[in-house]
């Protein structure tokens, strides 16, 4: 497959572009997060989406390249947001390779200093599987992230195999409810159960939610009376480029 060769050049030529997609703070009505989503600018092939390139990234042992770039990038963000006035913490996506890394956890926290970005803007999103696979130095790698001031979120949670277990020793801030359960929320009592005792389970242990997937004004509501901490969906905002975003955030408040 030829993307596997440009790969590497993609990322040395800055052809891979962040999108950005609003996290409602419920209670606030105000947009404090965003999730940066990555996506190749193919000089030929045009916008590639992520699940097309990300698997050849972590086969390839590209994954620490492509992470490094989108949290650079971010951190360039957040600072091009901070001179238009916009005090906007990111999360960025980070992968089970990167946490397996010691020198990549190291290279976040000395990154983070040195362009002057606060740590407490940015949040590491890891997916469950990540934790699954070596769970102890997952434990480790947290920890030193979470001490030096990163948000740590569980992401898609509620599709892995983590057990209740392991949940409850994981240093993380916040669980991100899997869009499956969202998406069809008030037509699904099913799903309704889940998210409600989803949302005891993590505030009981002391984290924040996050509802992805939220396609519909009633589901948002629905939510929100439910004392979820975030919301994030298509009824909110699809991933936007810079630009698009910031003119969507300019008309939402
Ligand atoms: O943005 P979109 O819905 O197309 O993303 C599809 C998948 O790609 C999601 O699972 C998302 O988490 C993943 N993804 C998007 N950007 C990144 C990134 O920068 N790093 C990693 N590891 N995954 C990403
Ligand atoms: O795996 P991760 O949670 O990082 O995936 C995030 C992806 O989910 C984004 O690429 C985004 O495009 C997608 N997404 C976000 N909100 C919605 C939504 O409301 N509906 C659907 N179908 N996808 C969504
Ligand atoms: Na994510
Ligand atoms: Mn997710």
């Amino acid at each position: 497959f030829q993307l596997i060769n440009e790969l590497k050049v993609a990322i040395e030529q800055n052809q891979l572009v962040l999108y950005y997609q609003p996290k409602l703070n419920l209670a606030k009505q105000k947009i404090t997060h965003v999730e940066a989503l990555v996506r190749w600018n193919h000089p030929a092939r045009g916008i590639i989406p992520p699940d097309t390139f990300i698997p050849i990234a972590e086969k390839t042992m590209q994954m620490d390249a492509l992470t490094r770039w989108v949290i650079t990038e971010a951190m360039d963000q957040y600072h091009r947001w901070q001179l238009l006035g916009i005090n906007m913490c990111i999360a960025v996506n980070i992968s089970a390779e990167n946490l397996k890394d010691e020198q990549f956890c190291h290279w976040v926290i000395n990154a983070l200093a040195e362009h002057n970005v606060p740590v407490a803007a940015m949040t590491l999103e890891i997916t469950e599987d990540a934790v699954v696979s070596d769970p102890e130095l997952a434990v480790k790698q947290l920890t030193l992230l979470r001490k030096n001031g990163l948000t740590l979120s569980i992401d898609d949670y509620g599709t892995g195999y983590s057990s209740l277990a392991q949940l409850k020793q994981l240093p993380v801030d916040e669980l991100k409810i899997d869009k499956s359960f969202v998406q069809k929320l008030l037509e699904n009592e099913a799903d309704q159960i889940i998210v409600q005792s989803t949302l005891q389970l993590a505030h009981n242990l002391g984290l924040k939610v996050v509802a992805e997937g939220i396609e519909d004004k009633a589901t948002l509501e629905w939510l929100t009376k439910l004392n979820c901490e975030m919301g994030q969906g298509f009824y909110l905002s699809r991933p936007l480029p810079e630009q698009q975003f910031n003119d969507w955030l300019g008309q939402s408040d």
